[in-house]
């Protein structure tokens, strides 16, 4: 399996790793630790120099409460960091839902758009359409800042394989060729614990769907409830998630601890060699 991903071509015949550059000063797991273009681009480059296949930059924070930002301060946040990593040598993800935020970085140099909105915002289908980024289309339910107020479903797995299909098709229709698509459950974004657990249970099942799959479990809630970790000792979790979702078959791996998740990975990928 391929993914055209702007300037590249990814090779999705054994999971790659999305390394998480989040500059936001209230940044979810980081701690906004990386809140300055400098630090965000030191991070970022040590995240390639410990396996990152490519980077997901991100300027508004999407966690459960986040309130949204303008578009003039989103930009004033990625702009500098996207520029600053134009010769990093691996795709450039931007993580942003807004049409002008969308037209603007992939005017800058950005390969891939990952929206969890799914290109629902007016304009978005056609803000991403004439160009040769690839775009993430992600699964939430409702809206960062309420989306964790009481998730409901009836079957979320159904449910969320429905509203996918339905963005593939949009986006098709849109222009945007399906070798440029990935697509995302979601994990966090308006889901309970059990939502969550049923979603990664049955992660294979997207497969059907035919466009590559990604899974970004890394450092969330649910993994604190599961364990009783706070957020910046979620590691172990994260890598336990991660390598669940790869033997599930997801693609990519939207991931903080780069090292350890390419450790685990070359387990992962000895024993499907051995099949
Ligand atoms: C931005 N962001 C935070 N969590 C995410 C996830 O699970 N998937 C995607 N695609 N983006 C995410």
């Amino acid at each position: 399996m391929k993914l055209l991903c702007g300037k590249f071509e990814l090779d999705l015949s054994s999971p790659l790793i999305m390394g998480i550059v989040n500059v936001t000063p209230d940044s979810f797991s980081d701690g906004g630790h990386f809140n300055s273009p400098e630090l965000a681009i030191a991070h970022a480059m040590q995240l390639i120099e410990q396996g990152a296949n490519l980077l997901d930059i991100g300027g508004e924070s999407t966690r459960p409460g986040a309130q949204s930002v303008g578009v003039e301060e989103e930009l004033e946040r990625i702009l500098p960091v996207l520029v600053g990593l134009s010769h990093c040598g691996v795709p450039l993800s931007v993580d942003t839902l807004k049409p002008e935020v969308m037209r603007a970085v992939i005017h800058a140099g950005a390969d891939m758009i990952n929206d969890v909105n799914a290109l629902q915002s007016p304009g978005a289908l056609q803000a991403v359409a004439d160009s040769r980024v690839a775009v993430c289309l992600m699964h939430m339910q409702g809206e960062p800042r309420t989306m964790q107020h009481n998730p409901r479903y009836h079957a979320v797995l159904a449910e969320v394989k429905t509203f996918l299909a339905a963005r593939i098709e949009a986006s098709e229709q849109a222009g945007i060729a399906r070798e440029r698509l990935v697509i995302d459950p979601g994990f966090g974004f308006g889901k309970a614990l059990e939502h969550n657990l049923a979603l990664l249970h049955g992660l294979d099942t997207f497969q059907t769907l035919g466009v590559p799959l990604l899974a970004g479990l890394s450092r969330k809630s649910m993994l604190g409830a599961l364990t009783g970790l706070s957020v910046t000792e979620r590691m172990v979790p994260s890598v336990a998630a991660a390598v669940i979702s790869a033997m599930k078959g997801a693609k990519i791996l939207r991931v903080h601890d780069v090292k350890e998740t390419r450790q685990a990975l070359q387990i992962f990928s000895a024993v499907e060699e051995a099949r």
